[in-house]
C-alpha cells in the first residue's frame, strides 16, 4: 500500500516537511530567545535595584522557600550540594519549553507567545515583591525585561513573516538563500527571492538571512545583558557577603544611655530611634556604590600641611566613639518624614583633622564619595566641639549599603547635604569662594544649619478624632541648639504648651504631646498647628519658605475633624 501522499505535494501553497520543520525550530527558538531577553535584561536591571531582583533569582529563590519538604529533601538526597545549580537548571528547562511553546505559539494577531511571556513576568513579578527584602522598585527588573522580551520576540516574528518585497532593479546580487524558512506562502517563492521578471506585489518571501541577522543580534543582546548583569553585581555581592561578616568595633566611648521618658509611646508618634529599614534615605546614587572595606581609601588633600591617604585599618585603630544624632534633609517639606534618628559608631573627626596641619585659611571640607558626589562642610563644623564623625555603623549594625557603607560621615547640626557624604572617599580641604559642592552647584545654599521644626504624628491629617480627650503627639528638631518648647494651638487659639519628652541631646530630636480635651463646641472640622523654640530660645518662624535653598520654614497645620 502506497502512503497518502503528502498534501504539500499537491498544494502548492503548503512548503515540504523540511521546510515546515525548520520554521517550527525557527518559531521555537523566537520564544527562547525572547526569553534569553527577559532574563538578560532582569539581570542587567537588578544591577541597579539589589541583587536578586531579577525574575529569575527571585523564582528561584521563592521555589527554594516555598518548596514543600519531600521536593526538598528529594533535591537534596538526589543533588547534595549541587542542589542549587539543580534547581537552575530545572528553571531553565522550564524556561526553555515553555518559551518554544510561546515561539510556537505567537501569531500577529493572536499574540498568544507574547502573552505566556506577560504570564511568565506575572510569575517573576510576584515573587520578585514577595521576597522578603524587596521594595517596589523590585518590579522593574521584570517589567523592564519582559517588555523587552516581547519586543525582540514581536521583531524575530515579523523577521519569519512571509514579506512583500518592492521591486529591486537591477536584480539582487545575492543568490537566493536555499530554504528559506517559511510557511504558507507558494512554493515557488520559498525556492528563491524573488528576481526582476516577477510583478511587483508577487515578490513575496522570507529572508532565511534577515532572520538569522534579527535572531542573532536578539542572541548577543540577551547574552550580553545576561553577562554584564552578572559581572557589574558580582562586585556588589562580595560586598554585602563582606558586610554580613563585619564585626562592629568595642566603644570605649559609649552613647549616653537612653533615660527613660525619651520615647512617649504614644502609638503612631515616631519612635526615638529610627530603625535602620525605617530610615530615610536620599542620595543621588541610581545604583548603591558598592565599597568593599578592602578597597576603602579615605584620600586627604588640599590646604593640609600633611596629605595622607586612611585605609580601613588605619580608620579602624583610631579609637571610636558612639552617639546618637538626628539627620535632616534639606529637602524635607513642612510636616515631612525626611528625618531620622540613629545611633552612630565612627571615628571622631576633629581628632583627625587636628593631625593634618590644615591651613586655617581653609574654610570648606570637600568630601567625595565613591560615585562622585560632593558636599562642602565648615570646617568649623568639624572642630567646633559637636561629634562630628566618620561613621561606620548605624544602629547597631554595619552601616546598610544604602546609607553609606562602609563610611559615611555624620555631622550633627547641618543638613545632610552639606555634611553626610555616604561611600566616602576623598577629603579636600579647600575653601568656600573656591569650591562649590553638588546641590550648590544646582541652586541650593552653601552652608545650611538644620532649621528649627516640629511636627504633628497623630492624630494624621483629616483623621476623625473625639469626642473626649484627644492625645496629639508628634517631634521637633532643632539639631544642635535643642527643643525648649513646643506649643500647639486650635484654630488659631490661644497657644497651649506641649508636654516635652525627656531630652536626650541637642543633636536630637525630641518627643512631645499635648492633651486635647474636645468638646461638643468643638465638633466639625479643626485646624491643628504646632511651632517649637530652640535652645537659643527662639521661636519657629510662621513664615512659609520652600526647601530650596536651605530649608524648608513654616509651621505646620493639619486638619481634622471633630466629633463633639
Ligand atoms: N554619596 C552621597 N552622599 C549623600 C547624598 C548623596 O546623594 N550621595 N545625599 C545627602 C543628603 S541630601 C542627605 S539628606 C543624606 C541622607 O542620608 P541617608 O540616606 O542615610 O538618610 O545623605 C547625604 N549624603
Ligand atoms: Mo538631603
Amino acid at each position: 500500500m502506497t502512503r497518502p501522499q503528502e498534501p504539500a505535494q499537491t498544494d502548492p501553497d503548503r512548503p515540504p516537511r523540511g521546510r515546515r520543520a525548520a520554521l517550527l525550530c525557527a518559531r521555537a527558538a523566537t520564544g527562547i530567545l525572547a526569553a534569553g531577553i527577559v532574563l538578560g535584561v532582569g539581570e542587567l536591571v537588578s544591577v541597579a535595584v539589589a541583587p536578586n531582583s531579577s525574575p529569575f533569582f527571585a523564582v528561584g529563590a521563592t521555589t527554594v522557600d516555598r518548596a514543600p519538604a519531600w521536593a526538598r529533601e528529594f533535591a537534596i538526597d538526589t543533588f547534595a550540594t549541587n542542589d542549587k545549580p539543580a534547581l537552575f537548571a530545572g528553571l531553565v528547562l522550564v524556561i526553555v519549553v515553555l518559551a518554544a511553546v510561546a515561539g510556537v505559539a505567537e501569531r500577529p494577531l493572536r499574540p498568544v507567545g507574547s502573552a505566556m511571556l506577560l504570564a511568565g513576568g506575572a510569575v517573576g513579578l510576584y515573587a520578585a515583591l514577595t521576597r522578603p527584602e524587596a521594595t517596589a522598585a523590585w518590579a522593574a527588573p521584570t517589567v523592564v525585561g519582559v517588555a523587552a522580551g516581547i519586543g525582540a520576540l514581536r521583531l524575530m516574528q515579523k523577521a519569519l513573516a512571509p514579506k512583500t518585497l518592492a521591486p529591486k532593479t537591477p536584480a539582487p546580487k545575492t543568490p537566493a538563500p536555499k530554504t528559506p524558512a517559511t510557511r504558507g506562502l507558494p512554493s515557488a517563492a520559498l525556492a528563491h527571492t524573488a528576481t526582476s521578471a516577477e510583478q511587483p506585489g508577487e515578490r513575496q518571501g522570507v529572508s532565511r538571512r534577515r532572520f538569522f541577522a534579527v535572531s542573532g543580534s536578539v542572541a548577543a543582546v540577551a547574552a550580553a545583558a545576561w553577562a554584564g548583569g552578572r559581572a557589574l553585581g558580582a562586585h556588589l555581592r562580595d560586598v554585602i557577603a563582606e558586610r554580613a561578616h563585619f564585626r562592629i568595633p568595642a566603644v570605649a566611648d559609649r552613647a549616653a544611655p537612653i533615660p527613660p521618658g525619651t520615647d512617649i509611646d504614644v502609638p503612631g508618634s515616631t519612635p526615638f530611634i529610627t530603625p535602620n529599614p525605617r530610615f530615610y534615605r536620599i542620595d543621588t546614587a541610581l545604583q548603591v556604590p558598592a565599597v568593599s572595606t578592602h578597597d576603602w581609601r579615605l584620600r586627604i588633600h588640599g590646604m593640609v600641611g600633611r596629605e595622607r591617604t586612611l585605609d580601613w585599618g588605619d580608620l579602624t585603630a583610631r579609637t571610636p566613639i558612639e552617639r546618637i544624632v538626628t539627620l535632616t534633609c534639606v529637602s524635607n517639606e513642612v510636616g515631612g518624614s525626611l528625618a531620622g534618628n540613629a545611633t552612630w559608631i565612627g571615628c571622631p573627626m576633629r581628632d583627625l583633622i587636628a593631625e593634618l596641619d590644615v591651613d586655617p585659611e581653609s574654610d570648606m571640607l570637600l568630601s567625595t564619595s565613591a560615585d562622585g558626589f560632593t558636599v562642602g562642610t565648615p570646617v568649623a563644623a568639624l572642630t567646633d566641639g559637636r561629634d562630628a564623625m566618620l561613621a561606620i555603623a548605624m544602629n547597631g549594625a554595619p552601616l546598610p549599603l544604602e546609607h553609606g557603607y562602609p563610611v559615611r560621615q555624620v555631622v550633627p547640626g547641618l543638613y545632610g547635604f552639606v555634611s553626610a557624604t555616604k561611600w566616602v572617599v576623598d577629603w579636600e580641604f579647600t575653601r568656600f569662594d573656591r569650591a562649590q559642592a553638588y546641590w550648590t552647584r544646582r541652586g541650593w545654599g552653601a552652608k545650611a544649619p538644620i532649621k528649627t521644626a516640629s511636627r504633628i504624628d497623630v492624630p494624621d491629617a483629616f483623621a476623625t478624632v473625639g469626642p473626649g480627650r484627644v492625645r496629639v503627639a508628634g517631634t521637633a528638631w532643632a539639631q544642635h541648639r535643642g527643643i525648649a518648647a513646643v506649643e500647639v494651638r486650635v484654630d488659631e487659639g490661644p497657644w497651649h504648651r506641649a508636654t516635652l519628652a525627656e531630652e536626650y541631646s541637642i543633636d536630637t530630636w525630641r518627643q512631645w504631646f499635648w492633651d486635647w480635651d474636645v468638646t461638643a463646641a468643638d465638633a466639625g472640622s479643626a485646624t491643628l498647628q504646632v511651632r517649637a523654640t530652640d535652645g537659643d530660645g527662639v521661636v519657629q518662624t510662621p513664615e512659609r519658605t520652600p526647601p530650596i535653598p536651605g530649608g524648608a520654614t513654616g509651621w505646620q497645620s493639619i486638619v481634622v475633624t471633630v466629633r463633639g
